[in-house]
């Protein structure tokens, strides 16, 4: 069942960013928070503070703009980065975590208990200090459903005030997307939201379903940006939740295609980049932690193994890089540095957000500066 006031967060500025190649200046970002909230999205994800000091400077641009969307900033489930938030006097955080048993065994290292934990005491000090918490199961599709609904229990009574369920990995498929949100929306109190990848061309189709099984915003992104093949669209979600659902919102589509051409012209990434499977991104990964996670356990950040189809994986090194993807990219090189190099090689990186993909010759003649 439709629930009345459906909502959309848009996160070009956060998942879209992390298209490979894709790097907004703060003006840019400005002008398309500006075209997003004149359009009527209600919920704005600016970006990851932790990532860069790009990023954390055009949060606080946007944050001085008189808008009626709600910003949020994108947090892992860690002090620093909930401080940080705190520091930009957001009043609306994304806290993500996942959980599912790749994750919390591969990825973090963890047993389900410790997880709970976790969860409890990260929302409970974002709570404490007075931030919205929207927490995020990622992988949520891939997480089993007891253990699922023990997270969202444990984050609902820590406080958060949004439960959004990730289909991190794009597998989910309209009839799944009905048993899982129905079964959140039936056992939990607060509203439930939904992210949903492209990697089998199912986004759109996907978060539609999420709708109409109960959850009350789904995540789009202008022109469907993000990791790999992107996430479900600003332009298709919201016409056909108009045209062929019904729902009615007041957003003003008159500014819809003006939004998606901004947004090309200034991201420059084609259709083709992001389709699934046979895509020019497709199992390219770009983000510090999808790079780290997908060289312990590729499983991860991919649906299929890109050998099934004659494809290898890619990652690129950019702003949103971490100490793990630059080691081994050097490591390809031939290159090897002690961890104060590499950090210091880190910062020089970060601090050049224009520089989407860096190149090997540039990361040698850049470890040469650093050595010498
Ligand atoms: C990421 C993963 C994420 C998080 C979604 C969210 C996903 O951090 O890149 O925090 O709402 O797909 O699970 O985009
Ligand atoms: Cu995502």
């Amino acid at each position: 069942m439709i629930k009345k006031n459906i909502q959309i967060l848009d996160t070009t500025l956060r998942e879209g960013e992390q298209t490979p190649g894709v790097s907004f200046t703060i003006v840019q970002k400005l002008e398309i928070v500006k075209m997003l909230d004149a359009f009527g999205v209600d919920f704005i994800e600016v970006g990851h503070p932790a990532v860069s000091a790009d990023i954390y400077k055009s949060i606080n641009e946007i944050n001085k703009l008189s808008i009626n969307a709600k910003t949020v900033a994108h947090c892992r489930l860690k002090k620093v980065d909930i401080e940080q938030a705190l520091d930009l006097k957001m009043s609306w955080v994304g806290i993500f975590f996942g959980t599912s048993q790749s994750y919390l065994f591969d990825k973090y290292k963890i047993d389900e208990k410790k997880c709970l934990e976790m969860i409890k005491d990260g929302i409970k000090y974002a709570k404490d200090n007075g931030l919205k918490v929207r927490f995020t199961a990622e992988d949520a599709s891939r997480t089993d459903r007891e253990f699922l609904l023990n997270v969202a229990r444990v984050a609902e009574n820590a406080g958060a005030d949004r439960f959004s369920i990730a289909d991190t990995v794009g597998i989910l498929y309209p009839e799944k997307v009905s048993q899982i949100v129905s079964f959140f929306v039936k056992n939990l109190n607060i509203p439930i939201h939904a992210h949903f990848h492209n990697d089998f061309g199912l986004a759109t189709s996907n978060a539609l379903q999420a709708i109409q099984s109960g959850a009350t915003c789904v995540d789009v992104s202008v022109n469907g940006l993000g990791e790999r093949c992107g996430i479900s669209s600003l332009a298709e979600i919201t016409m056909s939740l108009n045209e062929l659902l019904k729902v009615k919102n007041g957003w003003n589509f008159k500014l819809l295609n003006e939004i998606s051409q901004y947004v090309k012209n200034v991201t420059n990434v084609s259709r083709n980049d992001i389709m699934p499977i046979t895509g020019k991104n497709a199992f390219t990964h770009n983000g510090g932690l999808h790079v780290a996670s997908v060289l312990n356990n590729p499983s991860t950040y991919e649906p299929i193994r890109p050998n099934k189809i004659n494809r290898e994986h890619t990652f690129v090194i950019d702003k949103f890089s971490g100490k793990t993807a630059l080691n081994h990219c050097l490591k390809k090189l031939g290159l090897k540095f002690n961890d104060q190099i590499i950090e210091r090689a880190l910062t020089d990186i970060k601090s050049n957000p224009q520089i989407t993909n860096w190149t090997d010759k540039q990361l040698s003649s850049l470890m040469e500066k650093l050595n010498s």
